[in-house]
């Protein structure tokens, strides 16, 4: 019997207050309205930002459903919807692209100023919510919460991606691999032949590195203070891995002198202020470029000495990879199809919907790259 156009029943991790665990709770998820799409979660990743909206270093309401990197098969469409359909594999979109506000018409911007990150109201578009539970309504997360068997989004809020793509892979598409990846090669772009260092070796960070890697880089120095992620840093392309506790000496200096005045390009692929500062300070005065990946703790601020950036140096940032995000995911798995990149090393844990709050205790215990849980 076809659910189209009916309210759903199924499982969700609802995350009722700050800081507790999530609760497996069967809620009810409304049929799309018009220009909406419900679609069925296959896959989701657990990306730190998640954390951040657990522990409150990212604002959330609450209750909420978390999750916003995720591949899944639509389930319905609203009225109006003419980019997906019924069927079509799909991966949701953090970032949503409206192709009509200031920032979308923006040869180079990304950051689309219908995202929910920016506003955080725990709602779709329209202003309300489509889930609900023990009869209260439950706020949705970044316009996508894909810590849900079904979900509903806007449709600037997902991309139709190819028919093959193994969903259980490309779900790290919809944020960490893009994000570490796009920073590399698309935000800022990485120059054959040059000096990078990326600090962090999460997930993310190993993500930029294989832009790096991709982008012809010859050095790609690798900072961490857990030298158990080295391993993994290396098989994804650093030539060199350091651990600023081995030396008495801020790891800027080290950088520089191991550099000849400092790096090409610097990541900061932590989500510190210090390591932020670090990494601007490692990248060359003259010519150096640092690029914020990370996300800064909630409203804290650096304060720095502006002849930093007066010799020449420049400062980035920018969200998932600078990629407008429903023109270039669809490609981005084209390239993964194509074999351009792999994901295979990113993935270090696969667990079963029901055993996300596992998930989550292995992200915080540092034991993690990429974890994923999948819904059966
Ligand atoms: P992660 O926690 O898996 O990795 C962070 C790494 O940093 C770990 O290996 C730590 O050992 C290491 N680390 C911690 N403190 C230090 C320090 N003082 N010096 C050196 N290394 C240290 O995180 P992740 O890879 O999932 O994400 C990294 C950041 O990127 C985080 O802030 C996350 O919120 C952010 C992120 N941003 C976007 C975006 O669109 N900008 C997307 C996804 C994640
Ligand atoms: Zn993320
Ligand atoms: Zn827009």
């Amino acid at each position: 019997t076809s659910r189209v156009g009916k309210v759903i029943k199924c499982k969700a991790a609802v995350l009722w207050e700050t800081s507790k665990p999530f609760s497996i709770e069967e809620v009810e998820v409304a049929p799309p309205k018009a220009h909406e799409v419900r679609i069925k979660m296959v896959a989701a990743g657990i990306c730190r930002s998640d954390d951040h909206a657990v522990n409150g270093t990212m604002y959330v309401p609450f209750p909420v459903i978390l999750g916003h990197e995720a591949a899944g098969i639509v389930e319905s469409i609203g009225e109006g919807v003419t980019t997906v359909k019924p069927g079509d594999k799909v991966i949701p979109l953090f970032t949503p692209q409206c192709g009509k506000c200031r920032v979308c018409k923006h040869p180079e911007g990304n950051f689309c100023l219908k995202s929910k990150l920016s506003q955080n109201q725990g709602s779709l578009q329209d202003g309300t919510t489509r889930f609900t539970c023990r009869g209260k309504p439950v706020n949705h997360f970044l316009g996508i919460s894909t810590f849900s068997q079904y979900t509903v989004v806007d449709e600037m809020s997902v991309a139709k991606i190819d028919a093959a793509s193994p969903l259980e892979k490309v779900c790290l598409i919809g944020c960490g691999f893009t994000t570490g990846y796009g920073s590399a090669v698309n935000k800022i772009q990485v120059t054959r032949g040059s000096t990078c260092a990326v600090f962090g070796l999460g997930g993310v960070g190993l993500s930029v590195i294989i832009g790096c890697k991709a982008a012809g880089a010859s050095r790609i120095i690798a900072v961490d203070i857990n030298k158990d992620k080295f391993a993994k840093a290396k098989e994804a392309g650093a030539t060199e891995c350091i651990n600023p506790q081995d030396y008495k000496k801020p790891i800027q200096e080290v950088i520089a002198e191991m550099t000849d005045g400092g790096v090409d390009f610097s990541f900061e692929v932590i989500g510190r202020l210090d390591t932020m500062m670090a990494a601007l300070l490692c990248c060359h005065e003259a010519c150096g470029t640092s690029v914020v990946v990370g996300v800064p703790p909630y409203s804290q601020n650096l304060s720095m000495n502006p002849i930093l950036l007066l010799l020449g140096r420049t400062w980035k940032g920018g969200v998932f990879g600078g990629y407008k995000s429903k023109d270039s995911v669809p490609k981005l798995v084209a390239d993964f199809m194509a074999k351009k990149f792999s994901l295979d090393t990113l993935i270090t844990n696969v667990l079963p919907f029901e055993k996300i709050n596992e998930g989550f205790d292995l992200l915080r215990a540092g034991k993690s790259q990429m974890l994923l849980v999948l819904f059966f």
